[in-house]
């Protein structure tokens, strides 16, 4: 007697092919509002279904892209709201096989965002085999569905024409606020530096690094890469340090003795939330 049983959920999943090049669901330009009181529960009505964590695959498609988003923070759980409720839509509409991971620092030290999101690289790594890295601040939204929240050929800069700098890039080798890089991009590079503690330098450091490694970073296009950021006062504990500049002349000789392979940290606590993981973390931060 043969066994004819099918699992159908495997079997389902045996004859789904690859998910399209162009995602068909995307809509391009989108209205984005942060005057509006969100509950987490507002939010998850608008964004569900996701697997624990903040987790979602195509359900009609094999997906390439397995993305950890991965988000640095402290103490900015209405700009997390906002967030969650356009980010979710917009991820599946691209059709990614994602994740979200809120990188949390404990306590009141120095804020140190580039640490947070290396941590965040080796924490998503744990459990999932992620091969492509989007980092984004919070307070981030993009206004168009066709910036895709994917990996390119070279490291991609997304957040080109913010509202805050009248839709254009600050200066030309700008890198802040979302970026992606694939696993080998970010690997080539030894992350982002660990030691820039306090605002500013970060970003200009891994454009350094994205360079000296014979890289360059890609853009879309300004009307794709629109983005609308929460207007908001300077954090505590995040003021610009006016060493970070200085250091930039450096990356040449600092970035293979600062970066992922010089990382420590202690995860203090994990909570798998419906709509993300929260990650908090020790990064040894000066008071
Ligand atoms: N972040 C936190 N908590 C903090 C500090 C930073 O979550 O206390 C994260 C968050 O993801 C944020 C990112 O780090 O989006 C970057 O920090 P930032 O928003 O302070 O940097 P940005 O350059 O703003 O966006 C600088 C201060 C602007 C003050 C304007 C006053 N009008």
């Amino acid at each position: 007697n043969i066994d004819l049983t099918v699992n159908t959920t495997t079997s389902e999943n045996a004859t789904l092919g690859p998910c399209p090049a162009d995602p068909p669901a995307l809509v391009g330009p989108l209205r984005v509002e942060f005057n509006v009181k969100r509950t987490l529960e507002d939010v998850w009505n608008a964004v569900r279904p996701l697997d624990i964590g903040g987790r979602y695959r195509p359900p009609d498609c094999i997906s390439s892209h397995k993305v950890a988003v991965i988000v640095p923070f402290r103490n900015r759980h209405e700009h997390l709201k906002h967030w969650l409720y356009y980010l979710h839509p917009i991820l599946k509409r691209q059709q990614l096989d994602y994740g979200v991971y809120v990188i949390n620092q404990d306590g009141d030290g120095v804020f140190n965002r580039a640490k947070l999101l290396n941590v965040g690289y080796v924490e998503a790594l744990k459990e999932y085999d992620y091969n492509c890295f989007v980092f984004s601040d919070v307070d981030l939204v993009p206004l168009n569905d066709r910036n895709l929240y994917k990996c390119f050929d070279q490291p991609r800069h997304l957040a080109v024409a913010m509202d805050k700098f009248n839709f254009g890039l600050p200066y030309n080798g700008f890198f802040g606020g979302v970026s992606s890089l694939s696993k080998q991009q970010f690997e080539k590079i030894n992350g982002f530096p660990n030691t820039y503690w306090g605002w500013g330098g970060e970003d200009d450091d891994l454009y350094n690094r994205v360079n000296i490694r014979g890289m360059s970073v890609s853009r879309p296009d300004l009307l794709t890469g629109k983005y609308k950021m929460v207007v908001h006062q300077r954090d505590l504990h995040n003021e610009p340090n006016p060493k970070n500049p200085g250091k930039l002349v450096h990356t040449r000789w600092s970035m293979d003795k600062d970066g992922l392979n010089t990382l420590k940290y202690k995860v203090v606590k994990i909570e798998k939330e419906p709509m993300y993981s929260f990650i908090t973390v020790d990064i040894e931060a000066p008071p």
